[in-house]
């Protein structure tokens, strides 16, 4: 058996503030068109595809943060992305800032959304692991005030029938996190799509800085061997407002491997055709869940409410 999705990754270089939301869905619509002349059925953008990534400002002005938010999607500016979507049969996903009303109260998400080839958004995911600060900290060289400008995101992670498989969504610092993926594999995900925009310097902890694309490879291959699932990251990357962003777009197998990777930090697709039933031996074997998981076991930990502090933590 097998069940191809023919995926694209389409890593974008940087995208300054200067740069118009229409300027961007140039880009995308370019990007789009080359995957769909290299027979994708779906191409994948980052986290944050239609702006800079502006947590790295402290912005006291509430408009001036909201002008980086969509109040509607698709809205004017994004409108022919799904319409060039829908005229050339190809899926997307992308990830961008979201301002909602809900129960009267305006509320603000860093959200990603999955469109089917008829240009219907078919899944919806707002980014839970939200890293960062919420405070001003005029000592780092670049703020990322996630905590500041985002809410924790309110739709847990739910899956998608769509494409031939089940695929589910995450954002950028949710792939660090092993229940990202054990929550959506546990509802028998097949293929994840992630958007992220990471600093190559992390400024609470520069001994790591020379690990960031080693640890981004880490996390998205673990989370697709451990999970029985295709997991593909792309990347914002290259220097965005002075601030050097990792590259490392990368398609990864079921089995952890990576199948394509992108070699620079510009704008760059890479493809690969992703047999969704390459999963079936992991899924039936060491990571039958049903045969071998013991959730029993893992409540005692997994429950308690507090974690054993770090040391030399307060
Ligand atoms: N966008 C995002 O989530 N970036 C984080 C940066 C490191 S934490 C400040 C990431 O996990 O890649």
């Amino acid at each position: 058996m097998s069940r191809i999705v023919t995926v694209g990754a389409a890593q974008l270089g940087p995208i300054q503030r200067a740069h118009s939301r229409t300027d961007v869905v140039r880009r995308l619509i370019d990007l789009m068109r080359r995957a769909r002349a290299m027979g994708c059925d779906l191409v994948a953008f980052p986290e944050l595809g239609l702006t800079t990534f502006f947590p790295r400002w402290w912005m006291e002005d509430q408009a001036e943060v909201d002008a980086f938010f969509e109040r509607e999607m698709p809205g004017p500016e994004t409108r022919p992305l799904f319409e060039e979507a829908a005229r050339l049969g190809i899926g997307f996903t992308i990830g961008y800032a979201e301002l909602t009303v809900e129960d009267g109260r305006t509320r603000h998400f860093n959200t990603s959304i999955l469109v089917d080839k008829a240009g219907r958004i078919v899944g919806k995911y707002r980014k839970i692991h939200l890293p960062g600060h919420a405070g001003h900290e005029p000592w780092r060289a670049f703020q990322h005030l996630e905590k500041r400008y985002f809410e924790v995101g309110n739709l847990g992670w739910p899956v998608s029938r769509a494409f031939g498989g089940i695929m589910g969504l995450c954002i950028c610092n949710d792939r660090r996190w092993p229940e990202t993926y054990r929550v959506m594999g546990m509802q028998g995900v097949e293929m994840v799509l992630l958007g992220y925009n990471t600093p190559e310097h992390h400024p609470p902890a520069p001994e790591q800085d020379h690990l960031a694309e080693f640890h981004n490879h880490l996390s998205m291959q673990a989370g697709a061997y451990q999970n029985s699932t295709w997991v593909v990251g792309v990347a914002k990357a290259g220097v965005e407002e002075g601030c050097m962003l990792i590259g490392g777009t990368a398609i990864i197998a079921p089995s952890g491997e990576i199948v394509a990777k992108a070699l620079g930090r510009d704008d760059e697709l890479i493809v690969a055709a992703c047999d969704l039933d390459h999963a079936v031996s992991y899924k039936t074997t060491i990571f039958n869940f049903a045969a071998h998981r013991r959730p029993e076991a893992y409540g005692l930990i997994t429950e308690r409410a507090g974690v054993v502090p770090p040391p030399g933590d307060e």
